[in-house]
């Protein structure tokens, strides 16, 4: 079986050099936050499922041929047949690491997901769900599909990681907060960005420590927050256990915290305290950011050791 089953949209990702408007070459790849997650425990070394469903169109077989490339695991996949079309992005570096995304997604296969697509791909003997915040944003049915492997999962002793994940071009976080604060119950492991956490709070204006405590005292066993180059934290009820971000030179924020999440969950499956975990974590976005793209630059096991050699090395 799996260690981790993973669904939601993965689309075509169009990647402009400069503005958009200006028109010029455009690169072709994928982009999704559960498919990037699932690239990044791939190439860790661990077994990982993506579910989902995509158009049957050449960006569709796209989107499987490069997940089955990466030794994810797509036997659940579903293609849709009633000419919906997969989703694109479009991504255009503005000024730095500033990238604008434009989605075409209304309608696509990927937002169509439903529980009876999802539910199948939770096998025995998986040991995490992972989910995202940007899956019930994409309508009614994937918003039930979400919470239907949620409990699914729960039921079965699986450890559900939610990241929010909070895509303001898709909905108002009034929306998001009616749809993710029924799911902290279901929840063993929540992942937000310091900005996020308001998102899953019954009381949006309180301090971090007392969010914190909110969510924890929702069910949730571990709250890992993550503060960009500024590192991140998780806390249990055992307290909490920080970690710096490694430093590098940012070239593409865009699946970072994507990154941290394969990371995280690499050094939970293998036994990590909180401490390792984070450190895996901070190691797998740094690569994130300092490489072009959501999931390329991603480290294989062996890779991560990369980050302890002197700069200007070369391996020969
Ligand atoms: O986390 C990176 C994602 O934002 C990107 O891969 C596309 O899934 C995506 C989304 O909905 O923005």
């Amino acid at each position: 079986p799996p260690e981790v089953v993973t669904f939601g949209e993965t689309m075509a990702a169009l990647r402009a050099q400069g503005a958009l408007r200006l028109g010029g070459s455009l690169g072709l790849s994928v982009a999704g936050a559960e498919s990037n997650v699932a690239i990044g425990l791939a190439r860790l070394g661990h077994r990982v499922r993506w579910a989902g469903r995509v158009g049957a169109d050449e960006l569709g077989a796209l989107v499987l041929r490069t997940l089955r490339a990466e030794g994810v695991d797509t036997a659940h996949a579903v293609t849709d047949d009633t000419g919906r079309p997969t989703g694109l992005l479009l991504t255009e570096p503005r000024l730095g690491t500033l990238t604008r995304v434009s989605y075409y997604r209304a309608g696509s296969a990927g937002s169509a997901v439903r529980p009876a697509d999802v539910l199948p791909a939770l096998a025995a003997g998986t040991r995490v769900l992972h989910l995202t915040g940007i899956t019930p944003a994409l309508g009614p049915s994937a918003a039930e599909a979400v919470s239907a492997a949620a409990t699914a999962a729960r039921e079965a002793g699986v450890t559900v990681c939610l990241d929010v994940n909070h895509r303001s071009r898709l909905w108002t976080a009034d929306r998001a907060r009616a749809a993710l604060r029924p799911l902290l119950a279901r929840t063993d492991l929540l992942v937000a960005s310091e900005d996020e956490l308001p998102l899953v709070l019954e009381h949006p204006g309180a301090d971090e420590t007392d969010a914190v405590h909110e969510i924890l005292a929702a069910g949730v066993g571990e709250v890992v927050v993550k503060r960009g180059a500024r590192g991140a934290s998780v806390f249990t009820a055992d307290g909490v256990t920080d970690r710096a971000a490694r430093e590098v030179d940012a070239v593409d924020l865009v699946g970072a915290g994507d990154a941290f999440v394969a990371g995280y969950l690499s050094g939970l499956l293998t036994g990590a305290d909180t401490g390792a975990r984070l450190h895996r974590a901070v190691t797998t976005a740094a690569f994130a950011v300092a490489t072009r793209g959501d999931w390329e630059g991603l480290p294989t096991r062996d890779e991560l050791g990369l980050f302890d050699q002197p700069d200007g090395t070369t391996i020969r």
